[in-house]
């Protein structure tokens, strides 16, 4: 039988970031971090970090998960299972936000201690096996001027030779949308792709325009360009643009990804693995993308989603930033533009607990 779950902590960390987000959902120059750790009777540790943006939600996303947690004390870890209970126990407060977000810290928890009981790294207790995996250097290239934009993306690409950026969109003017991208692009190789990002700051007829007008650029995909939750009209908009269309960092749940598949509104998508429901959320989602035969792609948490997408058959790109690796003993590393997914059981991260004490909140 496997060992029982016993005891549980979170806490919050507010890390400074070395380049501050400038964007359409928000302007931050530090980045929250909620940080879980699940211990098994036979002193097994599993741990999860998730991202939440507002710090000041803290005590009630750690609050939502201290309580969920009380479902699975005490009983034999059992990952999978664990989920189908705890999105039953969240049919009464909604089955997204902090609720999601709650069960998915515990999720992503309960997955690495089930995979360092297993002695494997989590793709492989997954099923899958150990690769780098293609990513892009997300880390920067916000709503900047181009100057600053153009010396970033030099900068960026040598974080992990990278051969993929992803730049910030949907300025007043489409002039400095293109001024943006040319700043971007002046940095680049000829065959690198630059993606895009517009955080959902356009309607949907400004879309219409402003995706039309940038439709000849050869970007890699448009990135939320409209409110998350319209997925009618990004199935429209997609009939009417070439370049393709790429949603799902605001999926809350595989509610969210299965009706987006199922109403076409997105070339490819793009689950968070917090809002998607942790590791069991995200492979329910890896499935739906198969069977609708669409690219995934990731958003954020490049160390768990790595592993993911060694079992996703239609991984695509991992998004990467580097926000995370000041928490960390030993941050995962980059090689020639891939994720090196490091041969440790469980996802292998240990956090750092100096900076723990040194950025705790509350
Ligand atoms: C993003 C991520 C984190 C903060 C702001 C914006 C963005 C992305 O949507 O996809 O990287
Ligand atoms: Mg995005």
């Amino acid at each position: 039988m496997h060992p029982l779950v016993s005891n549980i902590s979170t806490v919050t960390v507010n890390l400074p970031l070395q380049r501050p987000i400038v964007s359409s959902v928000g302007q931050y120059d530090k980045w929250p971090f909620i940080i879980t750790e699940v211990v098994l009777e036979n002193g097994v540790v599993g741990n999860s970090y998730i991202c939440p943006y507002l710090v000041n939600y803290r005590q009630s996303i750690e609050s939502v998960i201290q309580e969920l947690f009380k479902v699975f004390v005490n009983k034999p870890l059992a990952p999978k299972e664990f989920y189908e209970i705890g999105m039953r126990q969240l049919s009464l407060l909604g089955r997204s936000g902090i609720a999601m977000y709650a069960l998915a810290a515990l999720d992503i928890a309960f997955w690495d201690a089930s995979a360092k009981q297993a002695d494997l790294p989590l793709c492989e207790h997954l099923g899958g096996s150990l690769a780098n995996v293609k990513a892009y250097n997300s880390g920067g290239l916000w709503l900047l001027p181009p100057e600053e934009l153009a010396s970033q993306a030099d900068k960026l690409r040598q974080e992990g030779d990278f051969s993929a950026l992803k730049v910030r969109l949907g300025r007043r003017e489409l002039a400095n949308d293109l001024r943006a991208i040319d700043a971007v692009r002046s940095q680049m190789h000829q065959d690198d792709d630059l993606l895009c990002d517009f955080n959902q700051v356009l309607n949907f007829t400004g879309a219409l325009r402003r995706l039309k007008e940038l439709d000849n650029q050869g970007l890699y995909w448009f990135e939320e360009p409209i409110p998350y939750h319209e997925f009618q009209n990004y199935a429209e908009l997609r009939q009417r643009i070439s370049t393709p269309l790429i949603l799902g960092e605001n999926f809350h749940g595989t509610d969210h990804a299965a009706l987006s598949l199922e109403l076409g509104s997105g070339d490819a998508i793009m689950p968070d693995l917090m809002r998607i429901g942790g590791v069991s959320g995200w492979l329910k989602t890896a499935s739906l993308a198969e069977a609708y035969k669409k690219p995934l792609s990731s958003h954020l948490y490049h160390e768990v989603s790595a592993h993911l997408m060694r079992v996703t058959p239609t991984a695509d790109y991992l998004e990467w930033t580097n926000w995370v690796d000041p928490l960390l003993e030993e941050p995962y590393q980059i090689k020639d533009g891939h994720l090196v997914i490091p041969e440790r059981p469980g996802v292998g991260l240990e956090f750092n607990r100096e900076i723990i004490d040194r950025y705790r909140v509350g």
